[in-house]
């Protein structure tokens, strides 16, 4: 018995030690010349803003060099008004729609003037990274003294949030695009869709000749997203001018869990550092406001869950989507709270037919597992996931979440998304989208190490 015992702890030991070793070579080949890594080959040939976070985890147990690049060369394409931008254009490229020449960041004034790029942000990521690239370092004087050159940047950029993004000062910031809030098609939009008559514009998408058209939005998605744009564009991206007139504008449970993180992490990081007095307390005024705020106005009690605010149409979106439950990474409930949130995952998204988490309500009839962020299982919401639940002490379900996830890259690959029903591998493959995917590949590398 003991023997067995041994030998499967031993074959699962080398599954691992394989695993990391692909994801490493992953990462390897999607790193780049500039300093920086791509999300994947193709379909992604820029530096995206909350992908370059999550890759700098990954490489920050082997090769701490390329993760202190991959956050300088993000930073470096800070605006004069601290926004940080969702893709840096770093190199040409003609497999991506919409490009630099689309997105004319220069239209801004405080715009870069080094670097093109969009004029929308993501996920304010970069805080809680830096704090967890000092965790995994093992010489954590270097690591300090490397923060202490980039942190203010990440400062200033929560300035830019509170000061220009957060327009009733209830301490919640908004995001004027579905593709600032990294959950670029969940059916959470489609009412938005549902207010907005762009005209259908003529262009040509690059996405669809690298993945499965029905794994991705469809054209029409895009005339909104496009067109999102072009208004933004008309007004030279002024912050004002897109929350008086953007038809998007939503308080979004996933965005403002991650600034609240990088809110603690910055706190943390800066007390480490000494002598950044004013800056912490600013901070915690932020950080205290936003979590009453979020508190107040996110939570659905009857749903048990978090959800978006509409801001532009005056009314909460009651759907539940895997950033409903991204609040326990940032401490955000209360204890009785997180037991409901916890329920209603069980419930929705739990059943042992499943993995955990997809991405978008499985109950609902809007629900779709194969189509990009309206049901497959994401790997980086999974990381979010599991921090989340385990500083709740919800051990098991957290440990649930790192296995499924393991298995599923295990199973099919590192994958962009995967089906969350496993009935289907009896007949097809679960991975869809990208393959190779730097994320996929830099979280697991830290799922496996915790
Ligand atoms: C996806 O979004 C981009 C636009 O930003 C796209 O579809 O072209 C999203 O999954 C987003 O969250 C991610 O950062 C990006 C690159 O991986 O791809």
């Amino acid at each position: 018995m003991a023997v067995i015992y041994r030998q499967c702890v031993f074959i699962l030991y080398r599954m691992k030690e394989e695993l990391i070793i692909k994801a490493k070579e992953i990462l390897e080949a999607n790193f780049q010349e500039g300093g920086f890594t791509i999300p994947c080959q193709g379909l992604y040939p820029f530096q995206w803003k909350w992908d370059s976070g999550f890759i700098a985890i990954g490489l920050a147990y082997y090769n701490i060099k390329n993760a202190k690049r991959e956050i300088e060369t993000l930073l470096n394409a800070q605006w004069e008004n601290g926004f940080i931008p969702h893709i840096v254009f770093h190199n040409d490229s003609d497999t991506y729609f919409p490009g630099a020449d689309f997105h004319k960041s220069e239209l801004h004034p405080l715009a870069s003037k080094e670097y093109r790029s969009t004029g929308m942000a993501q996920p304010p990521v970069t805080g809680f990274v830096l704090q967890k690239m000092l965790n995994i370092a093992e010489d954590k004087e270097d690591m300090l003294q490397f923060i202490d050159t980039q942190i203010d940047k990440v400062f200033e950029n929560h300035k830019y949030f509170y000061q220009h993004r957060d327009i009733h000062n209830e301490g919640l910031v908004y995001i004027y695009h579905n593709w600032e809030s990294g959950t670029d098609n969940s059916p959470i939009w489609d009412d938005i869709w549902k207010t907005m008559d762009p005209p259908k514009y003529s262009f040509e998408r690059r996405d669809t000749t690298h993945v499965d058209p029905s794994q991705r939005p469809s054209k029409r998605e895009y005339d909104y997203y496009l067109h999102i744009i072009e208004i933004a564009k008309e007004h030279n991206y002024d912050d004002a001018k897109i929350a008086e007139l953007s038809p998007f504008l939503v308080q979004d449970p996933l965005f403002n869990a991650m600034l609240i993180k990088s809110n603690a992490a910055l706190i943390d990081l800066y007390e480490k550092l000494g002598n950044n007095k004013e800056k912490v307390s600013q901070l915690k005024k932020w950080q205290e406001k936003s979590i009453k705020g979020f508190n107040a106005k996110l939570y659905d009690a009857e749903l048990g869950a978090y959800v978006h605010y509409d801001l532009r149409n005056n009314k909460p979106i009651r759907f539940i989507s895997s950033s409903s439950f991204a609040p326990l990474y940032a401490g955000i409930p209360d204890m009785e709270r997180a037991k409901q949130m916890v329920n209603t995952m069980m419930e929705k998204f739990g059943g042992e037919d499943k993995y955990l988490c997809a991405s978008f309500d499985p109950t609902s009839d809007r629900f779709n597992p194969k189509k990009y962020w309206r049901g497959p299982v994401w790997i980086n919401l999974n990381w979010i996931l599991f921090y989340g639940l385990k500083s709740y002490g919800f051990t098991k379900i957290a440990e649930r979440v790192k296995q499924d996830s393991i298995e599923l890259v295990e199973k099919e690959g590192f994958y962009e998304y995967f089906d969350s029903r496993k009935e289907i591998r009896k007949t097809e493959a679960g991975g869809y989208g990208g393959n190779n995917f730097s994320w996929s590949a830099a979280l697991l590398i830290d799922l496996i190490n915790n």
